[in-house]
C-alpha cells in the first residue's frame, strides 16, 4: 500500500525540478500525456518483473544538482528511487508506486586517474564498461566485471556491492572503492574522496552506502583502486560428470594455477544446454556433460601461463576428475568460452521469465539445492516439457570460486503458484545450511520479507537505527528492504 505520509505529485514539484535543471533533456514529465510512454523503459526492470507508476524521471548533471533535489524531495516529503544502468535483479531501481526516479545517466565523467598508483576517481553514472576501456588503454583492469557491462553504472555497482566474474582474484568493492562522495537525503554532501589505499580515521562510513542499494543517500562519485591489467589472459573450459569432480577440479585449480588464477565459474548441464537452444553454434565440448567449469587465468607471461593450464588440464583429465577440456587458442576463443557463461542470464529468460535467487552456500552443499528445487517442482505438478506446466527447467551457475550460485527456474510465464511452492521454502533450505539468501544481487524488493532467514533481530535492529538516522523522513527508496 502507497504510504499516504508521502506528497503527490504537483505541477508546482515539476516546474521545480524543469527549472533546477534546466535542459529539456534532463526532466522526463510523465504528467503530460505524450511522454507516459517514454517512462516505460525507466519503470520497468531489465526481467519485466517489477513495474512502478513514476511520472517523473529527473536526470542531475552534478553533485550540487543531487543534492539540491533531495533537499527539496525532503523538505516536500516527496519519495524518490535513485536508478544506475536499472540492470539490478531484485527489484531495487524500479520505484513500486509514484517515486520521483533520479536517474544517474548523465553523472558520466571520469575526473582522474594516478597512473602510478592505478585510482580512478569517476562519476557514479559512468557505464561499467566505459570506465574499464578507460583504464585498460592506460595498462589498468576495473576490478569488477560482470555481463550487464555494457549497461550498468559503477554507482549501481556500489551501491549493490555487485560481485561478478572476478571477485576471486580482486576482490569485493568494500576493498575496492578507496573514496566515496554521496548524497544525504536531505542534501548534505559527504565528501571522502579519498584516493588512498590505507585510511583509518575513525569510521569508514562510506562502507554503509556499499550495498545499501539506495536506501541511505545516493552516490555520486567514487575513488576506485584499479589493479594492474594481466597482458596475459587464459581461459579453460571443462565438462565433468558431478558436482564432487567440479570441487576437486576448483581445489586442484587453487593449489596448480595459485597465484594466476582469475575466475573459476560452474555451469550445470541444463544451463548450457538453454544457452544452445537460444543461440545455436558450435558447442565449446563435443558432448554433453553434467556439469562445466570455465577457468581463467591472468598473468604476466602468456606461454608460462598457458603451459601452466594445459600441464593443469592434463593432470585433471589423467586423474579422470575431468571428462573432456579445451584451453582457448586466441583472444576470440577467450570471448567465445566466456560467452557460454556469460550468456546464460539472458538465455535463460527466453522462455518468458525467470524466478532468480542469488544465495551463498558452503561449497560442499551448494549445487544440491538445484535437483532439491526441481524435485519440488516436479512433484507439485509445475514442471514439465509441454505449455501446461509453467516450468520448463530448473539451472544452477555462477560464481563457484566464491560459493554463490544462481538458482534459475525458467518459466514459460510468472505464475503465483510457481512463486508460492519457492518462497519461502527456497529461503528456509538457505537457511538451514547457514547460507545467504543475497549474496551479491541485493535485496531490493524481491527478498524484502526474507531477510530474516539471514539476519538476526538485533542486527535488523541495527539496521532501521542507520536507516532512522540518515534517512528520518523514510524517502530513499522506500518500501523495499529497509
Ligand atoms: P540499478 O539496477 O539501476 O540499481 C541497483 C540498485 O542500486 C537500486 O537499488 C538503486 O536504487 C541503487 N542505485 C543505483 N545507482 C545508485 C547511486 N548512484 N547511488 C545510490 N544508489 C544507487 N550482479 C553481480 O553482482 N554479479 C554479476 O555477475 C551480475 N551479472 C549480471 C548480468 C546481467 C545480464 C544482469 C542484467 C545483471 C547482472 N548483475 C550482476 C546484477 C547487478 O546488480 C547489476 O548488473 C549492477 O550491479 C547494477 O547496476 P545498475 O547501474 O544497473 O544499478
Ligand atoms: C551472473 O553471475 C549474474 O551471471 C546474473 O550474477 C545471475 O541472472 C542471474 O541469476
Ligand atoms: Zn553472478
Amino acid at each position: 500500500k502507497r504510504d499516504d505520509k508521502f506528497a503527490q505529485l504537483t505541477q508546482e514539484h515539476v516546474d521545480f525540478f524543469k527549472t533546477l535543471l534546466g535542459s529539456e533533456s534532463a526532466v522526463i514529465d510523465g504528467t503530460s500525456q505524450d511522454l507516459t510512454e517514454e517512462m516505460i523503459p525507466f519503470n520497468e526492470d531489465w526481467m519485466h518483473k517489477y513495474r512502478g507508476q513514476s511520472k517523473l524521471v529527473v536526470k542531475p548533471a552534478s553533485t550540487e544538482e543531487v543534492s539540491k533535489i533531495l533537499k527539496y524531495c525532503n523538505d516536500n516529503m516527496l519519495a524518490v528511487v535513485p536508478q544506475g544502468g536499472n540492470t539490478g535483479l531484485v527489484g531495487g531501481s524500479i520505484p513500486v508506486f509514484d517515486e520521483v526516479i533520479i536517474n544517474m545517466s548523465r553523472m558520466n565523467q571520469i575526473h582522474s586517474f594516478d597512473d602510478v598508483s592505478g585510482s580512478l576517481v569517476l562519476d557514479a553514472g559512468v557505464v561499467l564498461e566505459a570506465a574499464d576501456q578507460y583504464v585498460a588503454e592506460r595498462g589498468y583492469i576495473f576490478p569488477l566485471d560482470l555481463g550487464a557491462k555494457g549497461s550498468c553504472h559503477v554507482g549501481g555497482n556500489v551501491a549493490t556491492n555487485a560481485g561478478g566474474l572476478r571477485l576471486l582474484r580482486y576482490g569485493s568493492l568494500h576493498g575496492s572503492v578507496l573514496g566515496m562522495e554521496a548524497v544525504l537525503p536531505d542534501g548534505t554532501i559527504m565528501n571522502d574522496l579519498c584516493t588512498l589505499r590505507k585510511n583509518n580515521t575513525g569510521y569508514d562510513l562510506k562502507q554503509l552506502f556499499i550495498g545499501a542499494e539506495g536506501t541511505l543517500g545516493i552516490i555520486t562519485k567514487l575513488c576506485i583502486q584499479c589493479p594492474q591489467r594481466s597482458p596475459a589472459v587464459n581461459v579453460a573450459f571443462l565438462g565433468l560428470e558431478s558436482y564432487e569432480k567440479a570441487q576437486l577440479a576448483f581445489r586442484e585449480a587453487k593449489s596448480q594455477l595459485s597465484e594466476i588464477l582469475s575466475a573459476f565459474e560452474l555451469m550445470d548441464g541444463l544451463s548450457q544446454d538453454l544457452v544452445h537452444r537460444v543461440r545455436q553454434g558450435k558447442k565449446p565440448l563435443d558432448d554433453e556433460h553434467p556439469f562445466y567449469c570455465l577457468i581463467e587465468t591472468s598473468g604476466s607471461n602468456g606461454e608460462h601461463d598457458y603451459e601452466k593450464l594445459e600441464k593443469f588440464l592434463e593432470d585433471v583429465m589423467s586423474n579422470e576428475i575431468v571428462s573432456d577440456g579445451v584451453v582457448a587458442q586466441d583472444a576470440t576463443q577467450v570471448k567465445s568460452l566466456w560467452s557460454w557463461r556469460e550468456g546464460v542470464p539472458e538465455c535463460v529468460g527466453h522462455w518468458g521469465g525467470v524466478y532468480k535467487y542469488d544465495v551463498s552456500i558452503p561449497l560442499s552443499d551448494m549445487y544440491r539445492i538445484v535437483p532439491d528445487t526441481e524435485k519440488r517442482m516436479r512433484e507439485a505438478g509445475l514442471l514439465g516439457d509441454t505449455d501446461e506446466f509453467p516450468v520448463l527447467g530448473v539451472i544452477g551457475y555462477g560464481h563457484m570460486g566464491d560459493a554463490n550460485i544462481h538458482l534459475n527456474v525458467a518459466v514459460r510465464r510468472y505464475d503465483k503458484a510457481v512463486e508460492k511452492e519457492l518462497e519461502p521454502w527456497v529461503y528456509q533450505w538457505i537457511q538451514e545450511r547457514q547460507g545467504s539468501i543475497s549474496a551479491e544481487h541485493g535485496l531490493g524488493l524481491a527478498k524484502k520479507n526474507y531477510i530474516k532467514y539471514s539476519r538476526n533481530e538485533v542486527f535488523m535492529g541495527m539496521m532501521k537505527q542507520i536507516k532512522q538516522l540518515y534517512d528520518p523522513n523514510g524517502i530513499m527508496n522506500p518500501y523495499k528492504y529497509v
